[in-house]
């Protein structure tokens, strides 16, 4: 998230109008409210199991915001289809493995006991089936001999503040041909 906040100053086609989470104590919301971004948090707790009540509560902040783009960063709560409609084509996700292999979750894990010989991250469109949209790019990393699953997730996440900033600039001019790092 904040490597996307960064990335948009100066020729950027895009600017940071709200950073929101579900969880009220993200470091993030701090971090983006000190570079000026406006904030909001919605804790889903609050909702039990109504994924609905929580996307009404969350879509307050939001729609306020007058976004024309989405960007999931490490959100974790999976959006309802009437969610994903209202944003359709201008939502992206970013997720940590090469898809379609390893959508869901512990993604490193499973290609760590698949024995994979490369990993890494993918930006996607984000589409009522999850971690399913179309693909708007990918950075590889290898999988090292000894590594663990921290170990992985290290070496993807440096990748992944590479690859999505470099997705939504594209995106954000308009332009979906994936990116390839
Ligand atoms: N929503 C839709 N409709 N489509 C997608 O592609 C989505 C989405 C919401 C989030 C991110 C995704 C990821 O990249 C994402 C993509 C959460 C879960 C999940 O199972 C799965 C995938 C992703 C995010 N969430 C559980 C839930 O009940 C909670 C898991 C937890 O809290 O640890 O929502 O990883």
């Amino acid at each position: 998230m904040l490597a996307l906040v960064r990335d948009m100053v100066g020729d950027h086609p895009a600017r940071a109008v709200l950073v929101a989470s579900n969880d009220p104590e993200a470091a993030g919301l701090a971090r983006a409210a000190a570079l000026g971004v406006p904030v909001a948090a919605v804790d889903h707790r609050a909702f039990g199991k109504d994924r609905a009540a929580f996307e009404a509560a969350l879509l307050e902040p939001v729609l306020a915001a007058q976004p024309d783009i989405l960007c999931l960063a490490g959100f974790m709560r999976v959006l309802t289809p009437a969610f994903v409609a209202r944003f359709e084509g201008r939502m992206l996700n970013i997720h940590p493995s090469l898809l379609p292999k390893y959508p869901g979750l512990h993604t490193h894990a499973r290609a760590l006991a698949a024995g994979d010989a490369e990993a890494g991250c993918t930006v996607h469109e984000v589409t009522p089936v999850l971690d399913a949209g179309p693909v708007l790019g990918q950075a590889r990393v290898p999988v090292l001999a000894g590594d663990s699953e921290a170990d992985l997730a290290a070496r993807v996440l440096v990748q992944e503040h590479r690859l999505y900033p470099a997705v939504l600039r594209r995106f954000a001019s308009g332009d979906r041909t994936p990116v390839y790092l």
